[in-house]
């Protein structure tokens, strides 16, 4: 190891220290095991911080992300735009330097932190980028060729959403990914022999990864170049294995009390004295160090981006088509008319499954946005999110047919795995939207993943289909009752259940069109008709009068299956001379967006309100005075036999409706919406 690299691993090191010691918290073990890794991986990237969006970089995932101190020392020592007093607002406030990373962060790739979901990304990132070199690379012109590396710990590989993704990458051969396993033996309770004593590399070797080992992480730099020299000429994804020391230098090296509290200041001193800096001073970076990676590092970064920006040129000038659909897409638009793909449907038209009419939407559209990326958890025909023009994502020499150029995933049986895959895809840029099928009731075993395509905006889309007891026989196991309300409570999040045809348009048109928000679309397995009074431009308000009545004495709101059902309510009270509104509120979280005004004038003041929904009724009180749902799990037998069972029938919603006007006769009736104050959003 030359002396720069080790002055320069020391600086990683101590800037990494005193951000936590600052901070007085944090955690200091991993990134003092991880800065001779670090180093190597970044030294020999390819990107340009003063354009941390450019295509064609390298991307780094930090999986373990509570190591995130490691990552703000080597954003701000290779050039982005993180400054020293960053660094000493570690884990302050409105700061740029949050306590996990952040993909807001320019340089930074996605949110890690929730351990398993980083690596996970990291495999998305590895698909989009193979994905988009097989559409656009050409045999005079290579516009993509980059790797993704990431770093991980022993938490990342005990959490299953790890394996599901890992097992995939070594299925689709992504040889682009490189990860580093920080194997120092450690977790928060102590030495991982107390949970952990699997063989991780024949675990990865059967996964159909290249595993290698190095064994001192923590000094051999020359053992971790030539690991990376081989990762890239594999043509399997590699898991580099390093053997390291947690906290290495501190006194409490090798403990699992260096893991997550700041070091002591006497260790602190002792440190930096032992890697030859002034114990006195905080936040040094020698002037050798900043140069020393401007020079190997952020240069040939910025001169790699103008010789790319050089080829795309000519590139242009002979695949015109191609770069002008590439342009598009880095500029975030989607093909111009997209939404005039949208099908549209009035009356007379047959009545169908939710799932059905969202099959024949993607089917329109799929050729026409080149960006969308989809696949399944291993339910194509139940769901039917497969396009029937689609070719599946697969290496070449797969056992099944397909190529890199495919736009069609089999995720297999692994919904945790497809969201954070999911997340991955679109936050390699370019523009990818990725949706992915399943059973709604299975969305929430990727609940992990979809939290974090909430938290840090990839608008990702979830078929989600069989969303209710309409689903019949198959019973309690696969009927959602709590799910949609877990999904509707979570920030950013937009959780369409459409009725018909036009809605289900709606849904889409908003979904697709989201550049950073998420939506779960729940669609029916069973057969609904197509509304008289819907529309797509109505329902992407997320909330609309779908049946109006004159002198209306009680509103029903109701959503996906149960619209036509409260519209039958309606008739049936029409029949008893009490007139009813229909309203239609396909997704929560669009309809809040609205002006109140419109709100409103949907649910005004004077009229007692009741929700239909045959889920948990926990949530409704926003929207409604009195709630019609399912408090308890459901029950196995044909759909029509279940909603009759739960009472779910014209006369079962006349019957509350009847209720609820006798219950609020001679009240003061103030709508829901109305309120005194509103919580923060
Ligand atoms: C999904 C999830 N569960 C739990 C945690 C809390 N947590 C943070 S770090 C950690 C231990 C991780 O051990 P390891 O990856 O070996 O990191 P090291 O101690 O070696 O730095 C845990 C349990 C988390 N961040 N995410
Ligand atoms: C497990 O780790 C602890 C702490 O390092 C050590 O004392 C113990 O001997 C280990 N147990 C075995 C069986 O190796
Ligand atoms: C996996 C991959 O894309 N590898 C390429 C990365 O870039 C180098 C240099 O441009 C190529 O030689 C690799 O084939
Ligand atoms: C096309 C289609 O509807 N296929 C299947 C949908 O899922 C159910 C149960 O999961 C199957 O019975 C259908 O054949
Ligand atoms: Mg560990």
């Amino acid at each position: 190891m030359s002396d720069i690299e080790e002055r320069a691993i020391s600086t990683i090191k101590l800037l990494s220290v005193d951000q936590v010691a600052k901070a007085n918290s944090g955690h200091p073990g991993a990134p003092l095991g991880l800065a001779t890794v670090a180093h190597a991986i970044w030294k020999q990237m390819r990107f340009n911080p003063k354009n941390p969006d450019w295509i064609n970089r390298d991307r780094f995932v930090l999986s373990n992300g509570h190591a995130v101190a490691l990552l703000y020392s080597l954003l701000h020592l290779f050039g982005y735009p993180l400054t020293i007093d960053d660094l000493k607002n570690f884990r302050q406030l409105g700061s740029k330097t949050p306590g996990h990373p952040e993909a807001e962060t320019p340089g930074i790739e996605v949110t890690t932190g929730p351990l398993g979901q980083g690596i996970s990304n990291a495999v998305g990132l590895a698909i989009a980028q193979k994905q988009f070199a097989a559409r656009y690379n050409k045999p005079d012109f290579t516009l993509s060729d980059n790797y993704t590396y990431v770093i991980l710990g022993d938490g990342c590989l005990q959490e299953g959403v790890a394996s599901e993704a890992c097992s995939l990458a070594g299925h689709l051969q992504l040889n682009n990914l490189i990860a580093f396993y920080d194997d120092n033996h450690i977790t928060i309770d102590g030495n991982t022999n107390v949970s952990f004593t699997e063989d991780v590399n024949k675990r990865f070797e059967a996964y159909g990864w290249e595993v290698q080992w190095i064994k001192d992480g923590n000094n051999d730099l020359n053992a971790i170049n030539k690991a990376l020299e081989q990762a890239k000429k594999s043509n399997k994804p590699t898991l580099i294995r390093l053997t390291t020391i947690i906290g290495y230098g501190s006194l409490q090296q090798g403990s699992h009390s260096v893991h997550g509290s700041p070091l002591k200041a006497d260790d602190i001193k002792q440190l930096k004295e032992k890697l030859g800096f002034n114990p006195e001073e905080n936040f040094v970076v020698p002037q050798e160090v900043y140069d020393y990676y401007n020079k190997e590092t952020i240069q040939p970064g910025q001169k790699l981006e103008e010789e790319w920006n050089a080829l795309f040129k000519s590139y242009s000038e002979k695949y015109p088509e191609q770069a002008k659909e590439i342009t598009r897409r880095l500029s975030g638009e989607l093909p111009s008319g997209w939404e005039e793909k949208l099908p549209s449907y009035t009356k007379d038209d047959k009545a169908l499954a939710t799932r059905k009419l969202s099959e024949m939407l993607l089917d329109s559209i799929f050729d026409y946005i080149p960006e969308l990326i989809g696949g399944s958890a291993d339910l194509t025909g139940s769901n039917l999110t497969r396009s029937k023009e689609a070719t599946d994502f697969q290496p070449d020499d797969a056992p099944a047919e397909g190529n890199y150029a495919g736009r069609y995933i089999r995720y297999g049986v692994r919904e945790h795995g497809m969201g954070a895959i999911m997340n991955g895809i679109s936050a390699f840029g370019a523009n990818y939207k990725a949706y992915g099928g399943t059973f709604l009731n299975f969305v929430s075993y990727a609940a992990g993943a979809v939290r974090l395509s909430a938290l840090s905006g990839h608008p990702v889309v979830w078929v989600a289909t069989h969303d209710s007891i309409g689903l019949g026989e198959d019973g309690p196991t696969h009927q959602p009752i709590e799910t949609l309300a877990h999904f509707r409570a979570t920030p950013n999040l937009k959780v369409w259940r459409p009725a018909d045809g036009n809605e289900v348009s709606a849904a889409y048109k908003v979904a697709l069109g989201s550049k950073h928000t998420p939506s779960i679309i729940a669609l029916s397995r069973q057969n609904l008709p197509q509304l008289e009074g819907s529309s797509v431009a109505k329902a992407e308000k997320g909330g609309y009068v779908v049946k109006e009545a004159a002198d209306a004495q009680v509103i029903l709101v109701a959503t996906g299956s149960e619209v036509s059902l409260a519209i039958e309510g309606a008739e049936a009270l029409a029949a008893k001379g009490v007139s009813a509104r229909v309203v239609s509120l396909p997704d929560q979280h669009t309809f809040d967006q609205q002006s109140k005004e419109y709100r409103l004038s949907v649910l005004p003041d004077g009229i007692p309100i009741v929700s239909i929904e045959v889920l948990t009724t926990t949530g409704w009180a926003k929207y409604s005075h009195e709630q019609f749902g399912i408090d308890r799990f459901g029950a196995s037998g044909k759909a029509s036999d279940v909603y009759k069972f739960f009472e779910f029938t014209a006369d079962g919603v006349a019957d509350r409706a009847l209720k609820t006007i006798e219950f609020y006769k001679g009240s003061k009736i103030v709508s829901p919406l109305n309120k005194a104050f509103y919580s923060v959003v």
